[in-house]
């Protein structure tokens, strides 16, 4: 263990760090150095912790198993807050508080909040340690799962430091359980303070503070708080680059020609799935860049070009199968992170969806024994337990992760919903500004467990409703921006999609790998395929005949309701689109307006 901070040769680091020193107290403070030592090191800390159980290692060799505190299972989106001097920067999607009054409450919260534990000091790059794209943080956390997981998560220690030197830029992202212990008082596996979570931005100044909460959305700075709200607004600011909520993906043809896709999709419609499934249609491969995090730039040949920031998944344990992503089990098979999972009686894990049948005994995700049959199989994990496994572990990682640096040059964008009505399977915007239309106006429908009416919309721009740190209608103005900063028809093409058809409860399209036809005929449009469309008024969609159904048997019925457009329906979307984007009053881009007024008339013209 590295116990001075020798290794911090940056002098503003140096500062920030004996600052939070003096306001934290913790008993020691470790500089992260990103060794292999180092982390078999803390992961046995843990594990004596009782943080951590080890897996059975001839099942999941270097795993471990935790659970949370039952009330800290997933991202507080009502604590977390964007800190801008003006609330109007913020947006009326956004949180806000003034910035001074945060800070003097979160630094009440912070006077001795480490007291009894150590103090984490984690060097972090987002992208490849000195990629052109990608930028660095330092993350202080007085918890060794976030240091573990930060440690699968990004690229972390010395390395990053040898880039920072002595004078370079850092995001300086602060987090605390802030739940100290008196002397003597021994620790708990997984402490927090339910009270006093707050996950905060500070754009201006890109800080972060995040308090009171040990879960991963809220305490892996990198992720959600660095890679997109803060980086948002560094990527507005420096005028060429996008911060997003986007899986990035390469597909490789069976004459070996390979394009790269990323997509924006709100959770629970599948990215992970998408990033790394296994093709239905025969000599086609998908490999994966990233899952979740998009970081793109513009690049001097004009072209947009995409890396994933991250180095790890996160993914949503429940649901991931052999059937819907056997890429994902295989990458978590060794050195992976399993939280909120159950426990099997021989020491491994188990999620719903893993098999079709629940083990017959088990551990629940808090810790009480189960038996099938006897108790209620819900009991068994949390719908939103996780993995947090290595991208490098994963069968289909696409070379360019680990060889290009800066980038993959991006041909198509996809934003999706979950709809089980009205959006066809697919479709092509007409150009980049009705493309952000698309993204602006990303929404899903709620379903029967959701709280609010059925069928109501929910919408979430760009996948990016609780990610953007600014105000979100200023945002699609940067969107906008891009045609007149480079040749617009070197920007990538964008796309709608949308899997979840459904009739009389039945969904219409097979989805998982047979999704590899739809990225097939977005292929054929990047590259201009004659007769691949037909214009509508929403966009181009595919006919039957230009997407390939080889060896699907699929209803003709069914294909032609997931084919066509519905005017009256698109109509009644078009005013409930108005309305949800009337919030953002006199920020919202005229050059929006106008592609809805367009689309609209479009629509009032197939009409007559
Ligand atoms: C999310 C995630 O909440 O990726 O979007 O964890
Ligand atoms: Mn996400």
């Amino acid at each position: 263990m590295v116990n001075d901070l020798s290794l911090i040769k940056n002098k503003k680091a140096l500062a920030w760090i004996k600052e939070q020193i003096a306001l934290c107290t913790p008993d020691k403070v470790h500089v992260m150095d990103g060794s292999i030592e180092e982390i078999r090191e803390l992961n046995e800390l843990l594990v004596k912790k009782g943080t951590f159980l080890r897996l059975n290692p001839e099942k999941r060799p270097n795993c471990f198993y935790t659970r949370t505190n039952p009330g800290d299972t997933a991202r507080v989106e009502a604590a977390t807050f964007i800190c801008s001097k003006k609330q109007e920067d913020a947006g009326p999607t956004n949180n806000w508080m003034d910035p001074t009054q945060m800070k003097k409450k979160l630094h009440a919260l912070m006077k001795g909040c480490m007291k009894g534990r150590t103090m984490y000091v984690i060097p972090f790059s987002m992208g490849p340690t000195g990629g052109k794209i990608s930028r660095i943080g330092i993350e202080i956390t007085d918890s060794g799962f976030v240091a573990a997981n930060m440690r699968i998560m990004t690229r972390v220690g010395t390395e990053v430091l040898k880039v920072l030197g002595t004078d370079g830029e850092f995001v300086p992202a602060f987090h605390s359980v802030i739940s100290p212990l008196e002397p003597g008082q021994k620790d708990i596996p997984w402490p927090c303070d339910l009270k006093n979570r707050y996950i905060v931005q500070f754009p201006e100044t890109r800080e972060i503070i995040s308090v009171g909460s040990g879960y991963g959305g809220n305490s892996l700075l990198g992720k959600k708080c660095f890679a997109l709200r803060i980086a948002t607004v560094l990527s507005r600011d420096e005028g060429r680059s996008l911060a997003e909520h986007m899986l990035v993906l390469g597909i490789t043809s069976p004459e070996g020609k390979k394009h790269y896709i990323t997509a924006a999709f709100p959770s629970a419609c599948g990215k992970t799935n998408l990033a790394m499934m296994n093709c239905s249609l025969p000599g086609w491969k998908v490999t994966v860049v990233g899952d979740d995090i998009a970081w793109m730039k513009l690049n001097k040949d004009g072209r947009l070009y995409a890396i994933n920031p991250e180095s790890g998944f996160f993914g949503v344990a429940p649901g991931t199968s052999e059937e819907s992503n056997p890429n994902a089990l295989r990458t978590c098979e060794k050195d992976a992170i399993f939280t909120n999972v159950a426990l099997t009686t021989d020491g491994d894990v188990w999620w719903k969806g893993l098999t079709d049948q629940p083990p017959a005994n088990a551990i629940t995700w808090k810790g009480k024994k189960w038996t099938r049959g006897v108790d209620d199989p819900k009991e068994l994990c949390h719908p939103n337990s996780r993995f947090t496994a290595d991208i490098s572990n994963c069968p289909v990682v696409d070379p360019a992760y680990h060889n290009a640096p800066d980038g993959v040059p991006v041909d198509a964008i996809i934003f999706g919903g979950r709809r089980e009505s009205v959006v066809p399977l697919v479709f092509q915007s007409r150009d980049w500004n009705h493309g952000v239309l698309l993204g602006s106006s990303v929404a899903s429908e709620r379903t029967a467990a959701a709280e609010g009416k059925m069928g109501e919309l929910r919408f979430d721009p760009f996948a990016m409703l609780p990610f953007c740190g600014y105000n979100m209608a200023d945002y699609f103005s940067h969107w906008l921006s891009f045609p007149s900063k480079t040749d617009p028809a070197k920007l990538p093409k964008i796309f709608h999609v949308n899997w979840f058809r459904k009739e009389n409860g039945k969904f219409l399209w097979p989805g998982y790998g047979e999704n590899s036809r739809v990225l097939k005929w977005i292929i054929d449009r990047i590259e201009g395929k004659e007769n691949s469309a037909v214009e509508t008024p929403i966009g181009y969609l595919p006919t039957i005949e230009s997407l390939d159904l080889s060896g699907l048997d699929i209803p003709k019925e069914d294909l032609k309701k997931i084919l066509t457009v519905d005017v009256d329906a698109y109509l009644s979307e078009v005013q409930k689109i108005r309305e949800y984007h009337s919030q953002f009053g006199s920020h919202l881009p005229s050059k929006l307006s106008a592609e809805l007024d367009a689309l609209e008339a479009r629509l009032k013209q197939a009409k007559n």
